[in-house]
């Protein structure tokens, strides 16, 4: 019997549909989200590569429950609304897990929408407390926080600089005056704060607020905030002849900070975790990364192992379901190329620890190899 038209049409259409809802079904979506474009796009695009050197591998592996992973990659600019849309806009295309964002400022916004939608997020490099303060179940993070970082730094001003008069500046943001005041509060009585004041994370003429710093005739500054103030502050500073020592946080050890304050940069410190060129286990992943896409930045390899840590336990629970995967995380004892990964009860990391950097020669170095 001649088959009509109508009939080779709707089974096109239906075979469609079948060959559609099948290659869906074959994919899980994993959402990652930072700052993509703007002034700290290079710290953005720094976790979105990690992660997807982590989504590759799983998937040369045949994914995670038989499914490929997709990375749905969104762009919060750095900025808290556009992280709560995005947020929301990663809910809404189902994503299993988040590795992200990158700032505190978004992370802890959007992790209100996360954790209303019952998604597992970890983010790389989010530190100030509140993110995990608030003890939500699918809330983590590996790395450290800045009560832990602020103190290092005040200890390490106090007792091994010796400093006495201190001015702290910082971006106003959720991150930078946090870790400025738990540098203040660690300082205690042990140095006298000669200048305390914040500008806008936009903003890029220091020089008027460096000569108050100036005349102010601190010892050490200290900065809270990112890499992309902290080059041109620098610089002004060397131009206006403030000649105290530099210090900063995690924030800042980024090599675009090297290369826009060029040799005033020489003799700064900045607190971060270890340097994994010193870990055994994150060789494999840094030659993968540079073979890739050159240097690596700070929170490269964090991304790389948050994104391991969600798949691993998507995979060892059996299941998306968010609570389950959350649950899962929080007992998992994670091999990484950072090294052992293990969770405290507020998604905060068992054990972290801060060292101090300083820059010597253009390059970042541990205090312990200077
Ligand atoms: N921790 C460094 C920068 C990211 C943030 O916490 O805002």
């Amino acid at each position: 019997m001649k088959k009509s038209i109508c009939y080779w049409l709707a089974l096109i259409i239906g075979l469609t549909i079948l060959f559609g809802c099948d290659a869906k079904s074959n994919i899980i979506k994993l959402g990652v989200a930072g700052p993509l474009t703007g002034e700290q796009a290079k710290m953005g695009t720094d976790v979105f590569n990690g992660v997807t050197l982590a989504v590759e591998e799983w998937n040369s592996k045949g994914g995670v429950l038989g499914k490929k992973i997709l990375i749905v990659a969104r762009d919060d600019m750095a900025q808290e609304h556009q992280a709560q849309s995005v947020a929301k806009e990663l809910a809404g295309e189902g994503v299993i897990g988040v590795v992200g964002h990158f700032n505190s400022g978004c992370t802890i916004p959007a992790s209100v929408v996360y954790h209303d939608s019952n998604i597992p997020m970890i983010t790389p490099s989010s530190t100030n407390p509140y993110v995990t303060d608030r003890n939500f179940a699918n809330v983590f993070r590996v790395c450290g926080r800045d009560d832990q970082q602020g103190k290092v730094a005040a200890e390490f001003a106090v007792n091994t600089l010796k400093v006495k008069q201190v001015a702290i500046l910082h971006d106003k943001t959720q991150y930078g005056q946090g870790l400025a005041d738990e540098f203040k509060k660690h300082l205690g009585a042990n140095a006298e704060v000669v200048y305390y004041g914040g500008f806008p994370k936009e903003e890029l003429n220091f020089k008027p607020i460096i000569t108050v710093v100036k005349e102010a005739n601190p010892e050490l500054w200290f900065f809270g905030g990112i890499y992309n103030q902290a080059g041109p502050m620098v610089v002004q500073a060397h131009e206006a002849g403030l000649n105290a020592v530099f210090m900063s946080g995690d924030g800042v050890i980024d090599p675009v900070f090297l290369k826009v304050a060029g040799p005033a940069a020489n003799g700064s410190y900045l607190t971060f975790s270890r340097d994994p060129e010193a870990i055994p286990s994150a060789k494999s992943f840094l030659d993968k990364y540079h073979q890739r896409y050159g240097l690596h930045g700070p929170y490269s390899i964090y991304a790389y192992d948050a994104a391991n840590i969600i798949l691993s336990a998507i995979q060892a629970a059996g299941t998306t379901d968010g609570t389950k995967v959350a649950e899962q995380i929080r007992k998992t004892v994670y091999d990484g190329a950072i090294g052992k990964i293990q969770f405290d009860s507020k998604g905060d990391l068992a054990s972290s620890y801060y060292i101090m950097w300083v820059v010597k020669d253009g390059k970042f170095v541990t205090v312990e190899s200077k």
